[in-house]
C-alpha cells in the first residue's frame, strides 16, 4: 500500500458516518461477505456464477425488489435441476432476499434458483478442490512419482552402504576409508 492510499484510508476512517439502516446494512455485508452474489442484469442469472472462498468464510445472496422471486437452493451436482433434501436452502422464491451461509469445509457446493433452475445456476468452490486445480489426476499423479522417486533413493543409499560392509575388511566400527588415507 502506497503512503496515499494509506492516508485515504485514514480519512475514511475518521470521517463519521451518518447512521442509516441501508448504510449499516451494506457495511455489515462488506465486513461479513467474503463474496456477494446477486442477480444479473438480464433478471435471469446469478451475477458471479461461480465465487472462490476459502473454509470459514461467508457466502451472500443478496438482492432487492428483483421483478421475479428467486432463491437458492442447494444441488447435489452440477447438472442437477432439483433441491438437495436437507440441503443449503434460502427459503420460498421472493423478489427481496438476503440469505447469508458460512462454509466450514473445502467443497464444491452447486446451487440453483429453484423457479428458473434451467437457467440459473452457480457453484461456491470453498478450499482447494478438485474443481480449482483442473485436473485432478494431475497432483496426485506427480505426488506418488516423487514418493517412488525418494523410496528409490532410499533403497539405493541401503545398498550402497550394505556393499561397503561386504567391502570392509571385518572391522566394521572402523569406516573403509579411514584406512586408505
Ligand atoms: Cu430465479
Amino acid at each position: 500500500m502506497n503512503t496515499t492510499a494509506v492516508i485515504t484510508v485514514l480519512l475514511f476512517a475518521l470521517i463519521p458516518h451518518t447512521p442509516s439502516v441501508s448504510a449499516e446494512d451494506a457495511q455489515d455485508a462488506s465486513s461479513e461477505c467474503a463474496a456477494i452474489v446477486s442477480i444479473g442484469s438480464g433478471g435471469m442469472s446469478f451475477e458471479d456464477r461461480t465465487v472462490e472462498i476459502e473454509a470459514g468464510q461467508t457466502v451472500c445472496w443478496i438482492w432487492t425488489n428483483e421483478t421475479m422471486a428467486h432463491n437458492v437452493a442447494q444441488t447435489s451436482d452440477r447438472s442437477d435441476t432439483t433441491r438437495m433434501e436437507g440441503g443449503v436452502y434460502s427459503g420460498e422464491p421472493n423478489t427481496t432476499v438476503d440469505f447469508r451461509y458460512t462454509f466450514t469445509e473445502n467443497q464444491t457446493f452447486y446451487y440453483i434458483c429453484e423457479p428458473h433452475a434451467s437457467v440459473m445456476k452457480g457453484a461456491v468452490i470453498v478450499g482447494l478442490t478438485d474443481e480449482k486445480l483442473g485436473d485432478s489426476n494431475s497432483v496426485p499423479g506427480l505426488t506418488s512419482f516423487s514418493v517412488i522417486i525418494s523410496f528409490a533413493a532410499a533403497a539405493y543409499t541401503i545398498r550402497y552402504r550394505e556393499s561397503l560392509k561386504l567391502h570392509s575388511t571385518g572391522d566394521e566400527s572402523l569406516p573403509e576409508w579411514k584406512g586408505s588415507v
